[in-house]
């Protein structure tokens, strides 16, 4: 093993840092690549946006200063409606009820849903005047960030959440392929990839876990009970799985052997485990 470390920090060091310096970029790039680019912006519309399927719609809308824009909730989910830029804040809106709020100030102003931060949209509050105030009024200084390609470091645990599940959900997989190419084609270097690979998963998944239960003791109010109750238990439980299956493949690494297939029978059930638990994580912030 010491050996190993050794050739492996020494030799191989900057390969290995560079790739992980490469997936850790791309993993903090995905979710921000995937958001769609706004639409264009109509020159008036309706005051009345309804939440429906984890949607606001319409998704821009554009008010006058002193106009009311009133949210109805027509979907099965609780959600809220909360600007980015901290301007308002409507609170849980159960389904079947509305809340509205007068807008006072020009500009953008991006909002999203606090349990479901997938859900965002705009509103345009255009000056009394003929001229409207689009920049800086909204939110100076800060970038709005919804819908749109700019990046901002992520600062909110409903954001670094989602992105070091990205790890787990890439590692552990990965590792177990590396382990099952290596006994077919009979190579110790895919073994000794797996092995690093675990390493990386048992490492990040505390994190992982750490940012779920932050994520659910802010804002994790009006998540489904069931869901976030089975969720926050096996991916807690998953630490301390993905942490013991590590410890197993370091003794088989030692050792300089295959992992037997009790090992690879086990980490293809934490494989497994893992899929139950994103498609949880998934339901909740998507919705079914
Ligand atoms: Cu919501």
């Amino acid at each position: 093993m010491k050996r190993a470390a050794a050739m492996m920090l020494g030799k191989r060091k900057p390969l290995f840092c560079f790739g992980f310096l490469l997936s850790m970029f791309v993993a903090c790039m995905s979710p921000h690549i995937l958001v769609a680019a706004p639409a264009a912006q109509p020159e008036s519309g309706p005051t009345v946006v309804i939440i429906k399927q984890m949607h606001f719609d319409p998704h821009d809308i554009t008010v006058r200063v002193g106009g009311t824009v009133e949210w109805k909730n027509e979907d099965i989910f609780t959600h809220t409606v909360t600007a980015n830029d901290g301007s308002f804040d409507s609170g849980p809106i159960a389904p079947g009820t509305s809340w509205k709020t007068t807008l006072t100030r020009a500009g953008q102003i991006a909002y999203h849903c606090r349990p479901h931060p997938n859900m965002t949209a705009q509103l345009t509050v255009k000056g009394a005047g003929a001229e409207a105030n689009t920049s800086g009024a909204g939110a100076p200084g800060k970038p709005e960030n919804a819908g749109s390609l700019k990046w901002a470091p992520p600062t909110m645990p409903q954001e670094i959440h989602p992105i070091l599940v990205n790890f787990t959900a890439a590692l552990l997989p990965l590792a177990l392929l590396s382990d099952l190419l290596g006994r077919i084609f009979k190579r110790q270097s895919l073994h000794n990839a797996a092995f690093w690979i675990i390493v990386y998963a048992a490492c990040i998944t505390p994190f992982t876990a750490a940012a779920g239960w932050w994520w659910r003791h802010s804002l994790g109010a009006n998540l489904p009970a069931k869901l976030i109750t089975v969720h926050e238990w096996l991916g807690t439980a998953a630490v301390f799985i993905f942490i013991g299956l590590g410890l197993w493949r370091w003794s088989i690494h030692k050792r300089g052997v295959p992992p037997t297939f009790a090992y690879l029978f086990c980490a293809l059930l934490a494989v497994l485990a893992l899929v139950y638990q994103g498609s949880l994580g998934g339901a909740m912030v998507f919705g079914r």
